[in-house]
This record gives structure tokens, C-alpha cells and sequence, in this order.
């Protein structure tokens, strides 16, 4: 396992030297966020963003995210223009040594949220979904927008967007658009050494009425087999698709894991609060509905060697800047996730 930790480049609050004094820190996982979503990233801008990040005396374990355009999960004829340029991407980014890409194939909403910053019972602020919340807004008021999201429209041309997946795709053309893709750029990504790493829908169920596919253990599978390939795999979101009751993620990320398709982990927990509502609490097991010792332990079962980051955190000590996305409270989740690993992995070798 190797801690990594996000970081929104330049405009981050947050400085690369005070990520590299989080105790066991290796990684960062980061993007470009200054050429257009559907554009090709210059190979030049890659190797600066490298440099920077590796003057810090840190290394990019991850890239998250290379948006995918809409007209790609649309399957509109344009798409075989920003496939191309999906392509170029991947190879420079494979020159540039980059190891791992997540990115995700959920129609124009990326992570969802009712409110951003729900104050907790022990004062802290938190990201929580209420599903009646969330019911209640109109997406295409153009005022629906988190941040830390990768749009490649206006707000304008949402509403055009929205009524053009209502109008010719459903679920099962998502999936054959998502097939059409991922047939193009794995290949271009097994010769370029870049692993591919699916983010789940998050939350993991459909939203205004848009498909949402990467949702549960049968899809995730139905995924994989798309294109059978080590090249072809997932970002397993603790958070994201523990959200779902149904969704048993302890068992699904040792059953990915064991098939060799778990390119990186995104851990948080939540606290379920309803069928279909959560909130966003601290890492410990004790304050959510997900046991991360028995993540964990999950993870030693498959010897996971790849890249983990402390997911969304809450806002702590009167921290202000990104929401989810402070210091303070990742850096705690790190911590604690290094402390169960090795605890974990030692009691193995004994
Ligand atoms: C939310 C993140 C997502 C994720 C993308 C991956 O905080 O987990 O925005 O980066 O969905 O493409």
C-alpha cells in the first residue's frame, strides 16, 4: 500500500511541502486543470507538473482525473475526435512515466452532494447526501455545481445535456458507449504502461433521472469483462459505493483485488443515514457504517501494493479552502489507515 494524498496543483491551499510532513507520505495524485476538457495534454505540461511535484521530493502516483468529454459518454459522432485526443493524453503520459489514470463515465454530474457543509454533533463540517435534498433541486437551473468537478459545458448548455441523455441514452447505451471507449484506449494504454482506473458513480445510483452504471459488484464486473485486460481497472471508492447498503465492500474489493484489477483506493467513511442518504464522517470505523480494519484487511489479502489516498475529510481546527478536501482531516485519515496496515501486515508475519 502506498499513502497518497490529492492535490489541485498551484491553486491548492494546501502547499506540496506540508503534504510531504504527513507522516508515510509517498504519493500525489493530481491533474491539469488548464487545458480544456477533450483536449490532449501537452507532453510539456505534464513533465512540468512531474517536476513540481517531484522537487517536493514526492512522486505523481496518480493522475485523477482525465475528464472524459460528454459527447464520448453521449456516443455522438464527435467523439472519435476527443478519443483521439484521449489517446495523445495517454501517451505522453505514459512517457512521462505516470503509472495509474482514474477517471469516471457518469453523465454530466460528477460527485454529488445535497450540502457541503453540514455541521456535526463535535462542530466539524461535513459533506452529506439527503436524498429528499437532492430530489428537491433542478439540475438545470445551471446553479448545480461542486467543486473539484471536471465539466466540459456551460451552464447553459446543461439543460441540453440533460434532455439529450433523456432522449437517446439510457443505461444500456451508456454501456455500449462506455464499451466503444474503453475497446479504443486500452490498447493505446497497455502500450503506453498507464493503468486505467474507473472511478464508481458516486453516489452509486441514479440522479435526475441520468444513467448511472458503475454502481455495484454484477457492473463492476460486466466492466472488467468489456475488455479483459490488467490494463483495464478500477478505482475502488470505499465511500462512493458504500453509500449503498447493498454494496458489501470489504467483500468486493478483495474479489477485484484478487483478479488484479484495484489500480488505486480512494477510502472514506460514511455514515448511512437513510436508504438512499449519508453523511460524510471521520475515518474510524466507529464513526461510520464501514469497517476499515476489515478494508484493510482486505487489501493485505491481495498483497495491495498500489496507491491509496484518504478520500473526501471533514473540516477540522477552523480549516477553510476546498471542501472535503482540508488537510487537517485527510491527514488524520492517512495517519490511521497507516496505522491499521501496519498492524495488520505485521500480525501476518508473525
Ligand atoms: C470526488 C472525487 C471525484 C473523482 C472523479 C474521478 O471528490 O472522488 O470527483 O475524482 O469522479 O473521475
Amino acid at each position: 500500500m502506498e499513502m497518497s494524498f490529492r492535490w489541485y496543483g498551484k491553486e491548492d491551499p494546501i502547499p506540496l511541502e506540508y503534504i510531504r510532513q504527513i507522516p508515510g507520505m509517498k504519493g500525489i495524485v493530481t491533474a491539469i486543470y488548464d487545458v480544456p476538457v477533450g483536449e490532449a495534454w501537452p507532453l510539456d505540461k505534464i513533465m512540468e507538473l512531474k517536476q513540481t511535484v517531484e522537487n517536493a521530493d514526492l512522486k505523481i502516483s496518480v493522475i485523477e482525473s482525465v475528464p472524459v468529454h460528454e459527447d464520448i459518454k453521449l456516443g455522438k459522432p464527435t467523439r472519435d475526435r476527443y478519443i483521439e485526443n484521449y489517446k495523445t493524453t495517454l501517451r505522453n503520459l505514459g512517457e512521462a512515466g505516470i503509472p495509474v489514470v482514474c477517471y469516471n463515465f457518469m453523465p454530466v454530474f460528477d460527485w454529488t452532494r445535497s450540502e457541503l457543509d453540514y455541521r456535526l454533533p463535535d462542530g466539524s463540517t461535513a459533506l452529506i447526501y439527503v436524498d429528499e435534498d437532492v430530489q428537491k433541486m433542478d439540475p438545470v437551473s445551471g446553479e448545480l455545481s461542486l467543486p473539484g468537478w471536471d465539466s466540459s459545458y456551460t451552464k447553459e448548455e446543461m439543460q441540453d445535456l440533460i434532455n439529450e441523455y433523456k432522449t437517446n441514452v439510457d443505461e444500456e447505451k451508456l454501456w455500449q458507449n462506455l464499451e466503444y471507449f474503453i475497446k479504443e484506449i486500452i490498447p493505446v494504454a497497455e502500450e503506453a504502461n498507464v493503468k486505467m482506473a474507473i472511478h464508481p458513480d458516486d453516489p452509486p445510483w441514479s440522479i435526475f433521472g441520468l444513467p448511472r452504471i458503475i454502481t455495484n459488484k454484477e457492473n463492476l464486473d460486466r466492466f472488467l469483462n468489456l475488455y479483459d485486460s490488467p490494463y483495464n481497472g478500477l478505482t475502488f471508492c470505499i465511500g462512493s459505493l458504500g453509500a449503498s447498503a447493498d454494496n458489501d465492500v470489504v467483500e468486493m474489493l478483495r474479489y477485484f483485488g484478487k483478479k488484479g484489477r484495484v489500480h488505486f483506493v480512494h477510502a472514506r467513511n460514511i455514515k448511512r443515514t437513510g436508504p438512499r442518504s449519508f453523511e460524510e464522517s471521520a475515518h474510524l470505523s466507529t464513526y461510520g457504517s464501514l469497517d476499515m480494519y476489515e478494508v484493510i484487511r482486505s487489501m493485505a489479502d491481495f498483497d495491495f501494493a498500489g496507491p491509496i489516498r484518504p478520500d473526501h475529510g471533514r473540516m477540522i481546527w477552523g480549516e477553510e479552502g476546498r471542501p472535503g478536501y482540508g488537510l487537517y482531516d485527510r491527514a488524520l485519515g492517512a495517519s490511521y489507515l497507516n496505522g491499521l496496515w501496519e498492524a495488520e501486515t505485521k500480525r501476518r508475519k508473525k
